[in-house]
């Protein structure tokens, strides 16, 4: 195999890349190009993405990369979920995309509920409820008389605005699409009843539901000669970050669940039909379209959200680095506080710290007093929510999960990484770290010609990945641990 190389443009809640993944032999390697900062702007209290400076720094990226030298055979975009942004009749943007960390959206949702019962939307879509899901937003927007929704003439989620602005070129991915519980999941299109639900057209939406590996279109003149890059295509790739991570999930065999650990937790298995029914629905899983006809079988728990809120409080005392609260969390007693990452008093409030110690006040504990004891009361809790979502995961699953791969940034924890494997009581493999990039630059390749499926491309990231083992310790004093959490957080 020649040297052939990919640019992954990989945006998350916090912070944005250019990657580039080279195939060298049978090693994929990756060079950061560009990080930066993906910041929220809160205007008259309403929490908005600055798109136009992220695409900003994408042409900043673009740029250093032909600076480099690199010229890449194609170039992939992968976002969060759920976020959308507005094309006017003239193809302009209109405004800032809101950010589905709004506070408002409880409300949305128990308004839309008034509409259809939120289990028959689930029937209808297989899409676990979320406060933030698109359907939502667009319900609100059209409750508030938005003047974006009224005037605009498309709607394109993010990995596809940012496709457009670099192509021009308007298409709808299927797996970022998939998160806005707008589709029949069966026909894996818009659902005509729940467009008119919300009342909105089709044609609001791009003509064309785009699967990953076809091309979006190429960099626009302009851009090219910005950029100094080729007028290289576009690929859809895993539009979604998490369907892109999945893919880069480093499995021997098919008997595994993932964990894509970031900003958020996204725990499941990969599954070839939805798994829709009375029970899925109330363990809110959800069924998010991945890629090559696979399904992810998920559910969203809160991740490293609320270590990088605290940070964000310690940082204005003393700046401790990520390896310093490790040491601080290993330090202090075990098993002492625990709360449940997904209650919704820790999904956007004004200081964590302090949410923690409401929780565990109203919960009839002591208060953390210590950044250790901090520390070790997020992963601790974290862990254990883990192990109540896979507990759940391997009633659904039609096979024993034989192992857990903790994939994405948070699989450099490896404190973490050994609180989960103590409390699932199964093994853990972690790496790749940098798989949202990953699963985006092997799908590019596949399109490209140089991988069949989804087996080759994860035999050749295992190949290219420093995999690290964690074995479960201290069974039964996590046993323990699991059942005083269950009550302590009535679970
Ligand atoms: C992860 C993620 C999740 C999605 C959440 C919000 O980055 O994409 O999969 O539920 O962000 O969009």
């Amino acid at each position: 195999m020649s040297q052939k190389s990919f640019l992954a443009v990989d945006l998350g809640a916090t912070s944005g890349r250019v990657i580039c993944g080279t195939l060298k032999k049978d090693k994929l390697v990756l060079e950061e190009i560009l990080k930066f900062p993906n910041v929220l702007v809160n205007i008259h209290g309403q929490f908005y993405w600055n798109i136009f400076q992220l695409f900003s720094h994408i042409k900043e990226g673009l740029s250093l990369a032909t600076n480099k030298g690199i010229q890449p055979v194609s170039i992939g975009v992968d976002t969060w979920g759920v976020d959308f942004a507005f094309v006017g009749d003239d193809g302009a943007l209109m405004g800032l995309p809101f950010s589905y960390r709004n506070y408002t959206q409880k409300e949305n949702t128990e308004s839309f509920a008034n509409q259809m019962p939120l289990d028959a939307l689930y029937e209808k879509t297989g899409i676990q409820t979320m406060d933030f899901n698109t359907i939502f937003q667009l319900y609100a927007l059209q409750l508030r008389h938005s003047s974006q929704l009224k005037a605009s003439n498309k709607l394109l989620f993010m990995p596809d605005a940012i496709s457009y602005l670099l192509t021009g070129k308007q298409i709808m991915e299927y797996t970022i699409a998939s998160t806005s519980q707008l589709l029949d999941p069966i026909a894996k299109n818009l659902h005509p009843e729940l467009l008119d639900l919300i009342n909105i057209k089709r044609s609001k939406f791009p003509d064309e539901m785009m699967f990953s590996g076809h091309v979006v279109g190429t960099l626009t003149k302009d851009i090219a000669s910005e950029t100094g890059l080729n007028e290289v295509p576009v690929v859809a790739v895993g539009g979604h970050d998490t369907a892109s991570a999945v893919v880069a999930v480093p499995a021997m065999n098919s008997n595994f669940a993932y964990l894509s650990s970031g900003t958020w937790s996204l725990m499941g298995i990969e599954v070839p039909e939805p798994i829709i029914n009375a029970r899925s629905q109330q363990a809110n899983f959800t069924n998010e379209g991945g890629v090559d006809g696979t399904i992810r079988f998920l559910k969203n728990i809160t991740g490293m959200w609320i270590l990088e809120q605290c940070r964000k409080e310690w940082d204005k005392q003393h700046v401790y680095s990520y390896d310093e609260l490790m040491a601080m969390g290993q330090n202090a007693t075990p098993f002492q506080y625990c709360f449940d990452p997904d209650d919704a008093m820790f999904s956007n409030p004004t200081s964590m710290t302090l949410a923690i110690i409401a929780y565990c006040k109203s919960t009839g504990q002591e208060q953390p007093n210590t950044i250790g004891e901090y520390v070790r009361s997020i992963f601790e809790s974290l862990a254990l929510k883990y192990k109540h979502v896979f507990n759940s995961l391997q009633s659904f699953a039609s096979f024993p999960i034989e192992k857990l791969h903790i994939i994405g940034g948070g699989s450099r924890n490896s404190f973490l990484n050994q609180l989960t494997a103590n409390a699932l009581g199964i093994e853990v493999e972690t790496g790749p770290a940098e798989a949202t990039a990953i699963g985006n630059i092997m799908i590019q390749a596949k399109t490209a010609g140089y991988f069949q499926n989804l087996e080759e491309i994860r035999k050749f990231v295992r190949n290219s990945t420093k995999l690290e083992s964690f074995l479960p310790q201290d069974k039964e004093q996590w046993q323990q641990a699991y059942q005083q959490f269950v009550e302590r957080c009535h679970l």
